[in-house]
């Protein structure tokens, strides 16, 4: 992990180029993804390319439940609200001020190898490479805490996305959303990221900023990031009460949502044909706010 500012002011005035779905889905292809689904747009990292310790940005998988947004960072504002002492709303030039850190992260969708499943479940048919590593740079998510100042009572922080969409034929948008608890956070190292791979977060990674929280499943990380909203009472948005649940037992089912990764490794060569041994691997080993992310690359 490195400390320091990288000096990106001049990200800010760049041109956001419109994403173009169709656009999108050819550089997916061109990059050698594996696409699940066009519009929105879902594709993974076929499992030949798993196994180098960060994946190169145009190889980073994609999971998006709504069109991209298409954001000009000039207008652009990050707003934090509710329990807090000083409501902000900061621009990206403001957040690349801040002191910065870098660090190198493994998001993995909850979803990933679904397609393995037995019986089968509903949502997107995931092989083995919805997983992807990168190095993010970025405020820590407690800098902006601290200079907006936690009101007692605050319990949970909803982090909402610029992207929306309709839901189940309901009857209104919904922004894609995700609650972290107050509990924890400070020891979480999670990260208000406009960087990645060295570079300005590309707009389908959530330009011009997105949350990254180290060990979780990637639903928590979210892209386009908004609006941070300070509550006093549990979150039930549609992504983290109705999606993203493990659901257990039969007769009376459990339901809970996802939070840290669990341990997966996979075996990425020899491929059909081949023979020489390599792996690679991840894991959050569970442990909020210590190990953020191991990935022995390919030997
Ligand atoms: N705003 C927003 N953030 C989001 C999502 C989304 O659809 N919208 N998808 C989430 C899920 S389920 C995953 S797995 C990761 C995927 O991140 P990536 O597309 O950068 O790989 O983003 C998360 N953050
Ligand atoms: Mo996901």
């Amino acid at each position: 992990m490195t400390i320091g500012n990288p000096a990106p002011a001049a990200w800010a005035s760049r041109v956001v180029e419109v994403t173009d779905p169709e656009r999108e889905r050819r550089a997916a292809a061109q990059a050698g993804l594996v696409i699940n689904g066009a519009e929105p747009l879902n594709c993974e990292v076929p499992v030949s390319l798993l196994g180098s310790e960060v994946t190169p940005t145009d190889r980073f998988y994609r999971r998006n439940h709504f069109p991209i947004p298409v954001l000009d960072a000039a207008a652009w504002r990050l707003s934090v609200s509710g329990l807090v002492d000083r409501a902000l709303s900061l621009s990206l030039p403001e957040l690349t001020q801040l002191p910065a850190q870098t660090m190198e992260v493994t998001l993995e969708c909850a979803g990933n190898a679904r397609r393995m499943y037995q019986p089968p479940a509903p949502g997107e048919p995931w092989g083995f490479g919805a997983v992807s590593t990168a190095e993010w740079t970025g405020v820590p998510l407690t800098e902006v805490l601290r200079r907006a100042g936690l009101q007692p009572g605050a319990q949970e922080i909803i982090f909402g996305g610029a992207d929306r969409g309709t839901i189940d034929g309901a009857p209104h948008p919904i922004h894609f959303e995700r609650s972290l608890p107050v509990a924890g956070v400070a020891e979480s190292d999670a990260l208000l990221a406009y960087a990645m791979n060295g570079q300005p977060l590309p707009p389908r990674h959530g330009y011009p900023l997105r949350l990254i929280v180290p060990g979780w499943y990637a639903v928590a990380s979210v892209k386009w990031l908004s609006s941070i909203r300070v509550t006093d009472e549990p979150f039930g948005g549609f992504f983290q009460t109705e999606r993203y649940m493990y659901e257990r037992g039969s007769g009376t089912v459990v339901r809970e949502p996802v939070r840290l990764q669990q341990v997966r490794a996979l075996i990425t060569r020899p491929g059909a044909g081949q023979n020489w041994p390599a792996v690679a691997a991840w894991s959050s080993a569970g442990r909020p706010g210590q190990v953020r992310r191991r990935s022995s690359g390919s030997r």
